[in-house]
C-alpha cells in the first residue's frame, strides 16, 4: 500500500508520463502474445527443429557440470530399512571432504537394489538439511 501521493506540479507531469508508458507496455504485451502464438505454430509445423532448439544446448552443459562434481566411491554396505548406503569415497571437493568411508542417505531408494557391496560408483553428494545425501549415482565406467 502506498501512502496517498502529495499533489505537486512536477509529479503531475510525470504521472501522465507513466500512464502513457503503461499503455505502450500493454500494446507491447499484446504484440508479444501474437509473436508467441506464431512461434508455437511454427514449432508445431516442424517438431524436430523445435526439439533441437529447446534441448540441445542445456543437456550438454548440464552433463558437463554433473561430471565435474561426481566423486568416485565403492559400496561397502547397504541398509534398505534406513535408506542408507556406506561408501568408501575419494575426495569430495564440493563438500571439502577428504577420502574416507562413511554413511549417506540416498535420494533414490531404487539405487539400493541396483548396486551391490563391492560395486564401484560415481556419485554426487550434497548436504541436505544437515544430512549427507547421495543425490546422483551411476556405475563407475
Ligand atoms: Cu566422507
Amino acid at each position: 500500500m502506498n501512502p496517498p501521493a502529495i499533489p505537486r506540479e512536477p509529479r503531475r507531469s510525470s504521472h501522465s508520463g507513466i500512464r502513457t508508458m503503461s499503455t505502450l507496455l500493454l500494446r507491447c504485451g499484446l504484440g508479444l502474445g501474437l509473436g508467441v502464438a506464431l512461434a508455437l505454430d511454427a514449432q508445431a509445423a516442424d517438431p524436430r527443429a523445435a526439439d533441437h532448439g529447446a534441448h540441445a544446448a542445456p543437456t550438454v552443459s548440464a552433463a558437463a557440470s554433473a561430471a565435474a562434481e561426481m566423486s568416485s566411491g565403492e559400496v561397502r554396505r547397504i541398509d534398505q530399512e534406513r535408506r542408507r548406503i556406506t561408501l568408501r569415497h575419494g575426495e569430495i571437493r564440493s563438500l571439502d571432504m577428504p577420502p574416507m568411508t562413511m554413511v549417506f542417505v540416498v535420494k533414490d531408494l531404487a539405487w539400493l537394489d541396483r548396486f551391490k557391496v563391492g560395486d564401484r560408483v560415481l556419485f554426487r553428494a550434497e548436504k541436505i538439511d544437515g544430512v549427507f545425501t547421495v543425490t546422483e549415482m551411476a556405475p563407475a565406467p
